[in-house]
């Protein structure tokens, strides 16, 4: 054994272990996080066949680096006329429109919730322009030995605009390297528009590597992406929505990070490519600022910038971006790792959270997730699915408690608390059986959910598991709730509106610093203010160990007066109340039931 003490990174070391034909063994850290203080990494020599196929430039794994020439694209761009719709990732400029076209343009809208009138006015072909990322991106150079893995690529669809769908299709045709990529696999998830029954195969044909797989019945995105991981024969598995275009590049930093770290699952930096205007917008790399993944406490995905001390220990662009959570839908594994590390849970329907149960599954199961910054991947989002899902059941619920089921421990009652229907779902254990994916937590002996927030996911508030008093916070005299709205400018304001008994936006809790707090994905706490000025929410002040709630943010709950005051003297005697519907801080009065609060 080797015993590696590693000061300059989390990873530094993994570049030359191949140099001293060594291969990487434990990985582990002393101290508090593991992208800080101390790392370490075990390291045995390679077997001698392993280390002479290294050393001896076997024709099987030759040294030195690949050349331009053999990571050639599967098929060439065509050129392209610079002042084309849409060219090089430029937004389309749309015209005066008839009124045949504006119809087109709305339907378009409707069906795709972005605008197909202008993607079907871009080229399949289009490039998309300078290379902004970080000249070390461009100098990368990726060493034949080992080899990087073949690749199969997988788009599932549902009902996607034939452009976008193709656009796609070319995009990674015209950006990976023939040696690389094995075949596309389409995964339709019973489209029932036209253009995708018939015409895709035929279409599809003359392009060789691409294949079309049919799920007969709607499924939903899990099982579409199963059934072309089960197809596919590539050596790495690369997931993408079905409206991607891939930049330049993006494919070799990510298989290179694979074969250096192969139980890692790799997502390229995301791209906006804009709903309106299909503009390519590039994500910008300066002073070393990343974005990474998150999840709040109702199981939503988000983004955040990376924390400061990782900020500062980042070398360079190539070295990859540690994320506590993936986006989800374009990312690269081996195939083999995605099958030891339990591939998705299939008992999940059609959208939503697979993500994340797949980002804890990682972490907890020996396994990380990265952002690799030299790897660019654009993708349209857009602000609501148009797709439909079942009425019966809440999938997005049943999903979630799905994953927190198997994976959150305790900290399950934490997103519970906050969504009425997922706890529901729970309780009434209408969320189908999970025995197998306990059987799998088990086998692969994972960590508890407790080590990936005090290991992977530091940064996270963790609220209390048993606030004191929790749910929606309902003022008698009105027999309406607290409710931060929508419509939430800065995050301040606090409204009345019916109870809806769901969570989510009515969700507050009293807690054991006695906060009223609402804390799904910000901080936001209570806070009160002199009359006749307006109660708001503001950032919580305590935000664990080493901090104190605001005076402002202090209350006392008085049970027996149903009263909310203040615990600050100065305002003492000042009860939170509803007047002509605002809700302000006034003399305490037990008789005035305007005063009056409950937690339903
Ligand atoms: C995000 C992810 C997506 C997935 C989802 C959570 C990104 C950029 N996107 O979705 O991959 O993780 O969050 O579940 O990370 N589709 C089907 N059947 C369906 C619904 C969708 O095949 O019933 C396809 C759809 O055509 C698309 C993909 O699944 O290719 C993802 O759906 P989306 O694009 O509507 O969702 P998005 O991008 O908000
Ligand atoms: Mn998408």
């Amino acid at each position: 054994w080797v015993l590696l003490l590693d000061l300059g990174g989390w990873r530094s070391a993994s570049y030359w272990y191949q140099d001293l034909s060594l291969k990487p063994g434990y990985r582990g850290s002393v101290g508090r996080n593991y992208s800080s203080i101390w790392h370490f990494q075990m390291y045995t020599s390679m077997p001698p066949f392993e280390r002479a196929l290294a050393l001896s430039g076997d024709a099987r794994c030759p040294s030195g680096f690949y050349s331009m020439e053999e990571l050639r694209p599967h098929i060439e761009r065509p050129q392209e006329d610079p002042g084309g719709p849409g060219a090089d990732g430029k937004p389309f400029v749309t015209g005066i429109l008839t009124p045949a076209e504006l119809r087109e343009k709305q339907e378009g809208l409707s069906r795709n919730g972005f605008n197909q009138f202008a993607s079907d006015r871009i080229s399949f072909h289009r490039s998309l322009g300078v290379d902004t990322r970080p000249p070390e991106c461009n100098d990368q150079t990726f060493s034949r030995c080992p080899r990087l893995p073949t690749t199969s690529v997988i788009i599932v669809f549902h009902n996607e605009a034939w452009s976008t769908l193709l656009r796609t299709i070319f995009s990674v045709l015209h950006t990976s390297p023939a040696v690389l990529l094995k075949e596309i696999i389409l995964v339709d998830d019973a489209s029932t528009q036209d253009h995708l029954k018939v015409p895709l195969e035929q279409y599809v044909q003359s392009l060789e590597i691409v294949h079309v797989l049919r799920q007969r019945e709607r499924k939903g995105l899990i099982a579409a992406r199963l059934m072309g991981a089960r197809e596919a024969g590539g050596e790495v598995l690369a997931f993408l929505d079905s409206h991607c275009e891939c930049f330049y590049g993006w494919l070799e930093p990510l298989l290179a990070r694979l074969v250096q770290e192969p139980t890692t699952v790799v997502s390229p930096s995301i791209a906006v490519i804009n709903k309106n205007d299909l503009q390519f917008i590039k994500p910008v790399m300066s002073g070393r600022t990343h974005t990474r993944g998150n999840f709040d406490w109702i199981l939503s995905f988000g983004w955040e910038t990376i924390p400061e001390e990782e900020r500062v220990e980042r070398k360079d662009e190539t070295y990859p971006v540690r994320t506590p959570t993936i986006a989800g839908g374009l990312f690269a594994i081996y195939k083999q790792f995605f099958e030891h590390v339990g591939t998705y849970d299939d008992k999940m329907e059609f959208w939503g959270a697979e993500n994340i149960e797949m980002s804890f599954r990682v972490w907890l199961c020996e396994g990380s997730l990265e952002i690799i910054p030299c790897s660019v991947v654009g993708h349209i989002f857009r602000t609501k699915s148009p797709h439909s899902f079942p009425k019966s059941i809440d999938v997005i619920a049943r999903n979630q408690v799905r994953l927190a089921e198997v994976w959150m421990d305790d900290y399950k009652k934490i997103f519970y608390n906050r969504n009425k229907k997922a706890a529901a779902i729970a309780a009434e254990k209408s969320y189908g059986d999970i025995s197998e994916r306990l059987k799998l937590k088990e086998r692969l002996h994972c960590k508890n959910f407790s080590w990936y927030l005090e290991n992977i996911f530091t940064e996270a508030f963790v609220p209390d598991l048993n606030p004191v008093l929790f749910g929606s916070l309902k003022n008698i005299a009105t027999n309406t709730c607290l409710d931060i709205g929508e419509k939430n400018p800065g995050g301040k304001s606090v409204v009345l509106f019916i109870c809806h008994n769901m969570g989510i936006n009515q969700y507050f809790e009293y807690t054991s610093h006695q906060e009223l707090r609402h804390n799904i994905d910000k901080q936001l706490c209570l806070h009160a203010t002199i009359e006749p000025e307006p109660v708001r929410v503001e950032l919580c002040n305590f935000q664990g160990e080493g901090t104190v709630p605001a005076p402002q943010q202090t209350w006392s709950f008085i049970l027996v007066s149903q009263q909310i005051y203040l615990v600050h003297s100065v305002l003492f005697s000042k009860c939170l109340m509803v007047e002509y519907g605002n809700i302000i801080m006034k003399n305490c009065d037990p008789a005035n039931n305007s005063q009056h609060w409950s937690f339903i």
